[in-house]
């Protein structure tokens, strides 16, 4: 196609059929939500989610104002910038079909790190009513040994020395919570969107921990008066491609400098406990319920760890994709038995969910063809993830005298993974976790000390010293470390 459209409000009418566009008058959308965390899963969900309901109707106070904090998100901040903080959806069907969709709902972006003072004022204007998060596991500063706010973070001491400087999150939600207070202003939502089971609450523990330290009379009120809903968010974003921003220009001739792909399949389901309003999501297929508990654990427990088993397993053995890995019948059989004599048994029913037909449709969301989610985004800060989808699993079924061996093959193979990094081929793997040195420098003692792995407390708590755990860790390390062929012992497994 000769010459591009530069994707702009301006360039919107100019369009191909075949891409929808926001058609509501943007204009006059004020950003009643400003949200932490802008990455293609924000873009995907919660953005698309606001867009849907803006074009239904008049919920024009419902605008998003994206915030980076880190130097990390100066990309995505110029990007949004010159394209009037549009973007593509694409959502890729499994029979091949796609749909094209400007998302208009993000209305403005603002670097916390160049200009902290501003967004504390955004956040603490009267027009925001929610500020929402995807921070990622990782983001909530958690002590992963004690469960509590990590103080000992350089970050945290700095926003804890300089409150109207923050670096953190924790930060700058609190200042903007004093400024409101100290205003008469009413408070407003903080809504978690990450993975973590019972987001919220934990959001609300890690701000008022924070805030107490900082500044008790606050922390009292901000107990008092703000909310942070749980929900449970889904809805597989594999990181965006060359291959993406290609095919928008090639087909419709669109230039976007940094599109979203996504499955169809979404969801999305909150504790209705908003403190200052809240958009009707309801309207386009949000679900509200009165407690969030077992559709998050149902969530975390099959899909992020059936995620964590392909992607650890997957990687070793040489796989690229979770549809690839899926594609291997030894590795779906292996997903399915480990989902059904492990994860299910340790889980609450879900009213109104059949989960047979549940973890079939993740089977078949995982086998989608047209979203190339590899495994080292699935892989991307794995001891951040693995003690919040596969370990619990393990120590539940420890508990109940319930089936380990499927799981503990992914701990045992993670250990080789973190020790030699390079699939059976001799590939290297493309590592990226915030502990890698120190996963790498337990895992590389595994010869001398088979639990050497296990003992890192932060990541597996107090499962060195189960003596049925370690016996069959211990077994299936010993296997792996003499026969790296990682199918080969999934084989031993299902037999
Ligand atoms: C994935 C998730 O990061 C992971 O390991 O399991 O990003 C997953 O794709 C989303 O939670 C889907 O909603």
């Amino acid at each position: 196609m000769n010459g591009t459209i530069p994707l702009s409000q301006e360039n919107l009418q100019r369009l191909p059929d075949g891409v929808s566009r926001p058609e509501y008058d943007r204009k006059n959308i004020c950003a009643g939500i400003v949200h932490v965390g802008v990455g293609g899963f924000h873009r995907s969900h919660e953005a698309y989610y606001t867009d849907e309901l803006l074009r239904t109707g008049d919920f024009s106070q419902w605008g998003i104002c994206g915030i980076g904090l880190r130097d990390g998100d100066r990309k995505i901040a110029s990007v949004l910038e010159q394209q009037d903080y549009l973007y593509t959806l694409i959502i890729r069907h499994p029979d091949g079909r796609i749909e094209n969709r400007v998302i208009g709902s993000i209305v403005d972006f603002m670097m916390g790190c160049d200009d902290p003072q501003a967004v504390i004022d955004r956040m603490a204007s009267s027009e925001t009513k929610i500020v929402s998060l995807t921070i990622t596991e990782g983001g909530y500063n958690v002590d992963s040994t004690t469960g509590e706010f990590d103080f000992s973070n350089p970050d945290a001491q700095h926003d804890l020395a300089h409150p109207m400087q923050p670096k953190l999150v924790f930060g700058f939600i609190t200042a903007a919570l004093r400024k409101r207070r100290d205003q008469g202003l009413t408070a407003f939502t903080v809504q978690s969107c990450d993975n973590i089971q019972h987001n919220g609450n934990l959001t609300r523990k890690m701000v008022l921990e924070f805030a107490r330290r900082q500044d008790p009379e606050l922390a009292d009120w901000i107990d008092a008066n703000v909310k942070f809903p749980n929900a449970m968010v889904d809805r597989i974003t594999p990181v965006t491609t060359q291959a993406d921003i290609e095919y928008l220009k090639n087909e419709f001739g669109l230039d976007d400098a940094w599109p979203v792909t996504s499955e169809p399949f979404c969801q999305w389901v909150i504790e209705d406990d908003f403190v200052n309003g809240r958009p009707p999501w309801e309207n386009v297929g949000a679900q509200f319920v009165p407690d969030v508990t077992p559709y998050e654990k149902m969530k975390l427990r099959l899909l992020n760890a059936g995620h964590s088993v392909l992607g650890i397993l997957g990687s070793i053995h040489g796989h690229q994709t979770i549809d690839g890995s899926v594609s291997d019948e030894l590795f779906a059989g292996y997903l399915r038995q480990f989902m059904d004599a492990e994860a299910t048994p340790v889980l609450d029913a879900v009213e109104g969910i059949d989960l047979d037909k549940y973890k079939d449709t993740l089977l078949e969301r995982f086998r989608n063809p047209n979203i190339k989610d590899s495994l080292s985004r699935i892989c991307l800060e794995s001891s951040s993830k693995l003690p919040v989808f596969l370990i619990p699993t393990i120590k539940d079924n420890l508990e109940r005298g319930g089936s380990i061996r499927y799981a503990t093959l992914v701990i045992a193979a993670w250990c080789l993974y973190c020790d030699r990094g390079v699939d059976r081929h001799g590939n290297e793997l493309d590592i990226v976790d915030g502990m890698k040195a120190s996963l790498n420098e337990a895992a590389a003692k595994t010869s001398d000390d088979p639990l050497s792995f296990l003992k890192i407390q932060s990541v597996f708590g107090d499962l060195a010293s189960n003596e049925r755990f370690v016996k069959t860790y211990t077994e299936m390390v010993g296997r792996l470390y003499q026969d790296s062929d990682v199918a080969q012992q999934m084989r031993n497994v299902m037999s």
